[in-house]
């Protein structure tokens, strides 16, 4: 990974002088894994890699895009209220999602959206849980935006944006685009779902974020999208076990997340959600015994399809670990909580343990790591890290590790001799740090 980038020469490669530049981070998340689209709390950061997009706004409809990182491929496409898709996997859904979610929200018949040329470029390696995609999203909605002098509140493109992103196939929640928007310099963000609440907390002087790359590639709409997606259904049918469950003990059962539970009319804290999901729910379900226990085969069926898992003859050898899938979300809410009071009182030491615990809960409940990451963290956790955990989706990618300042370079230097230096790589294109960066950003020119 490498913190360089070459400028766009926009005008060489289109013909035309730009009009605009709009810079989106990734992020790496501290801890809260795959709780947002459960409806429960994030603290993750945006990081000082971006998309970056180039472009001019366009007489017509049609939307031109060079990818500076793909040998200047372009594709053209026109702003039609549906977008058809590439095939699954190509970057350019990436732009097209962006775009769509602003257009499914444009109201205004008598006056269509302008298309425009733009040029892709930027540094957020893909598939490594640093939300490339979410960066190009983000950029690409903001570049068709700036296009058509269009302004817009980031709470409300945030929320827009994380269901947008749902057009490439996959079925995350909100954290990555939200970051990506109201990343704050310095700190961390407390996010919360449903609707997008942001609350930045800094991050103590005294220490440094390390990103670690596992070398494991994990691309969400390609090898590791049914295992993402997996994970998404298991917690769709662990809620809907326990509204069944609910509703048997005649308590108010009509909420749709996990996280509904703690608003009205239920209110119930984080510990007692856990202990609800203790009482409720067994650690695996097959197929047959989901079935059952929810009285229909037609749903299951339609909410796997939903999920593009496509090919019902394998649903009945499919097994579900609804409780151990929300005994990681809940405990990992809980651990997020008591972060920000942490890290309000600047305890890193503290804060590290939890990171651990999250690793080991990611690992053991939620079943998202692998060999490369639980090595990196052990490592990293010898090597003096006060946290070390996997960040994102999982089943690859980077870990992230807390040290203190003044350990950063011997940390550095371990971490290569036992997991890098056997291989071939430049040690700057796998081990990274950054600071807690700003979101988005948008530039225009005369
Ligand atoms: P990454 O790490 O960018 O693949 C994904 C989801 C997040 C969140 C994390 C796990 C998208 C765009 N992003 O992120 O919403 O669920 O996994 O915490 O789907």
């Amino acid at each position: 990974m490498s913190q360089n980038r070459k400028e766009i020469d926009f005008h060489s490669i289109t013909g035309f002088a730009e009009e605009f530049t709009v810079r989106s981070p990734g992020r790496v998340n501290l801890l809260g894994e795959h709780t947002d689209y459960n409806g429960l709390p994030v603290l993750p950061m945006a990081i000082d890699f971006h998309a970056t997009i180039t472009g001019r706004s366009r007489p017509d409809r049609q939307v031109r895009v060079w990818a500076d990182q793909f040998d200047h491929e372009m594709v053209e496409f026109s702003l039609d209220s549906t977008i058809p898709k590439h095939p699954q996997g190509h970057w350019i859904n990436y732009v097209k999602a962006g775009m769509q979610g602003i257009l499914d929200e444009q109201t205004d018949a008598t006056n269509p959206l302008r298309g425009c040329d733009l040029v892709v470029a930027g540094n957020v390696p893909q598939g490594v849980g640093l939300s490339s995609s979410s960066a190009l999203v983000v950029a690409s909605a903001l570049a068709l935006l700036q296009a058509n002098q269009i302004s817009f509140d980031r709470i409300a493109l945030a929320e827009r944006m994380a269901a947008a992103e749902h057009y490439v196939g996959t079925r995350g929640g909100g954290m990555d685009q939200a970051t990506c928007l109201l990343g704050k310099k310095g700190h961390l963000l407390n996010i919360d779902f449903f609707p997008l609440r942001v609350n930045p907390v800094r991050l103590p002087d005294s220490v440094t974020v390390v990103i670690c790359d596992s070398l494991v590639r994990a691309r969400k709409t390609e090898n590791a999208l049914q295992a993402y997606n997996l994970r998404a259904v298991e917690c769709r049918f662990a809620a809907m076990l326990l509204k069944k469950y609910l509703e048997h003990h005649q308590r108010p059962s009509n909420f749709q997340r996990l996280g509904d539970l703690t608003g009205e009319p239920w209110h119930y804290t984080y510990t007692e959600i856990e202990t609800l999901i203790r009482e409720a729910l067994a650690d695996e379900y097959e197929y047959e015994t989901i079935c059952a226990e929810l009285k229909t085969i037609e749903k299951i069926n339609a909410i796997l399809d939903d999920y593009s898992f496509n090919n019902t003859a394998e649903y009945g050898k499919m097994v579900f670990a609804c409780g151990k899938r929300f005994r990681h979300i809940i405990t990992d809410s809980i651990r997020v909580e008591r972060s920000v009071e942490l890290l309000e009182k600047k305890d890193v030491e503290a804060f590290g343990r939890l990171m651990n615990e999250g690793h080991a809960s990611a690992r053991d409940d939620f079943e998202i790591s692998c060999p490369e990451l639980n090595r990196l963290v052990e490592s990293a956790q010898e090597f003096g890290a006060l946290g070390s955990r996997l960040t994102g989706a999982g089943f690859g990618g980077c870990t992230v590790n807390l040290v203190y300042n003044r350990n950063v370079d011997g940390f550095m230097k371990k971490m290569d001799g036992a997991f890098y230096s056997q291989k071939k790589v430049r040690i700057e294109d796998v081990m990274f740090i950054s600071e807690p960066a700003n979101g988005a950003e948008i530039r225009s020119f005369p």
